[in-house]
């Protein structure tokens, strides 16, 4: 596909900087960038070398701007078109009469995501890939670096290209019985075909299973701090962020609304959210946010639930079966993205307690003692009845010993958040799908499938059988560009910024 005009943008971000980068792509860019360019002529230049020149104000060559072009030559270049990138100094001023000085001379404004759709539809990088282009230039974490390089150089497309030839495989198998209709002849072993169906199947649903870790790892894996109040979930946030964040005091009831930040914290970016504390009250605004509160646990991946360790024995024993009521009621009405959320039973304040060592060692009926702090196994033991019911409902569950205040264990839980983050699917190892588009098209794929499967146990014919594999091809083509609609790419490329 040819375009006929010459676009151009700012390709850095809007302000001030060292310098700004211009981009002008198209036909004509050499012929515009030369009408403006003062020093060596542009369009002799060779690809993929700078020069240095001046852009000049207007026709009567008064000076603008002293810079370096770089010229790429078509299809060498990232749209694939002929392209002049100016790099200008970086005022936001200059930027503007540059970009303008370029437009009165031939190059009309781009749009936006303009230049990745013509890398697009000229063949330089397919739809997949052009997507991972918009989240490696989002990408906050080592995680989702990762995860969009391997959608932008590919891996992600040659996974969805292979599973397509097996479709097409079973697809022209199909279509050859019909051409030999009159004769009655299955080509195809049914069997046969119903494995492959059944494989192609399998390996669709686990790339799709990947999507509820990939969008946590792209936008940050939801972590809900939760608890009665006074609890210490509002210092926690803190000691996670490492800043004053959210409020803190001994104020039951301070936190009211979810407040959130993110943090990196092994290549992972995590998203924790303070909550307000659990509890039945009847204050209006307080009411409000124990129902966020509730919201948020239900969509959080981890759950850190904590206790108050300084309470005696039989309020934490009590606290741990309320947990377990609310772990059970979360299991019981869970969504579908988030159904296997972690939950760590969090004992807080343990700072308090340290002077209870001689207690503990006389009777049973303590809090939890000093030399019990630094073993899970003590603590189990002490809490053992009510956290064994617990891991009825949740076996997962896991139980960690911190002062929030102190900053003690703090190393610990981050340790185990990271773990936790990579139980259900390892940013590193794994091919893992982020993008709900793509998320959708290999669900609606999978159905297509399953109709395959339905399709042969009822002894339908091959014509029916391959639609549905035509079908799911569709869908798993839509995810590379292979099928593609004007729709479907100005719904994709508009979502980008003017300049990519
Ligand atoms: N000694 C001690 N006090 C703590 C600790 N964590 C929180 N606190 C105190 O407990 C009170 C309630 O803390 P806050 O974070 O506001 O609890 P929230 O209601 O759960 O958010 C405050 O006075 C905190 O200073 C801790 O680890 N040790
Ligand atoms: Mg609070």
């Amino acid at each position: 596909m040819k375009h006929m005009d010459t676009i151009v943008a700012i390709a850095t971000p809007y302000g001030v900087g060292g310098i700004a980068v211009v981009r002008l792509s198209g036909p004509d860019a050499f012929d515009i960038a030369d009408r403006v360019w003062k020093g060596r002529c542009l369009s002799e230049a060779a690809s993929h070398t700078a020069r240095l020149g001046m852009i000049t104000a207007d026709d009567s060559g008064s000076p603008l701007d002293q810079c370096v072009a770089t010229v790429f030559r078509a299809p060498s270049s990232f749209t694939g078109e002929d392209t002049v990138e100016f790099s200008v100094h970086g005022s936001k001023w200059i930027q503007r009469q540059v970009v303008d000085r370029l437009v009165s001379s031939g190059a009309r404004p781009a749009e936006p995501g303009e230049f990745t759709r013509r890398a697009f539809l000229n063949g330089r990088m397919d739809l997949a890939q052009a997507e991972g282009v918009a989240d490696l230039i989002a990408a906050s974490s080592r995680a989702a670096h990762r995860l969009a390089m391997s959608q932008v150089t590919g891996g992600f497309s040659a996974r969805i290209d292979s599973l397509r030839e097996r479709l097409i495989d079973l697809a022209s198998l199909l279509e050859l019985e019909l051409d030999f209709s009159e004769e009655d002849v299955e080509f195809a072993d049914r069997a046969r075909l119903r494995s492959i169906a059944e494989e192609t199947i399998s390996m669709i649903d686990r790339l799709a299973a990947t999507y509820a870790s990939g969008r946590a790892f792209k936008e940050g894996v939801p972590v809900a701090i939760a608890g009665r109040p006074n609890a210490g979930k509002s210092t926690l946030l803190n000691a996670l962020l490492g800043e004053d964040k959210a409020i803190v005091s001994d104020i039951p009831g301070t936190t009211r609304d979810v407040i959130d930040d993110t943090r990196e914290i092994g290549g992972i970016l995590f998203r924790f959210y303070d909550t307000a504390g659990l509890r039945d009250t009847d204050d209006e605004v307080e009411r409000i946010g124990v129902g966020r509160a509730h919201e948020v646990i239900g969509r959080a991946a981890i759950v850190l639930w904590l206790i108050d360790a300084s309470e005696n024995k039989k309020e934490i024993v009590s606290q741990i079966e309320w947990i377990k009521g609310q772990i059970d009621a979360q299991i019981n009405s869970q969504s579908e993205i988030y159904n296997e959320a972690a939950h760590l039973i969090v004992f807080n304040k343990t700072d308090l307690v340290s002077d209870l060592d001689s207690y503990c060692h006389d009777s049973h009926d303590c809090h939890a003692c000093h030399a019990c702090l630094d073993s899970h196994a003590c603590l189990d033991a002490h809490y053992s009845e009510a956290i064994g019911q617990l891991k009825e409902v949740c076996p997962g569950v896991d139980v960690l010993q911190i002062s929030a205040k102190e900053g003690k264990n703090i190393g610990t839980l981050e340790t185990m958040l990271v773990e936790l983050a990579k139980t259900g699917h390892d940013p590193e190892a794994e091919l893992i799908i982020t993008n709900a588009r793509h998320y959708e098209e290999l669900r609606s794929g999978s159905k297509a499938m399953h109709r395959v499967l339905d399709a042969l146990d009822a002894g339908l014919s091959a014509d029916l059988i391959s639609q549905d594999v035509r079908a799911a091809l569709h869908h798993l083509g839509t995810v590379t560009g292979a099928v593609t609609t004007d729709n479907l790419l100005s719904a994709i490329f508009t979502r980008f910024c003017i300049g990519k």
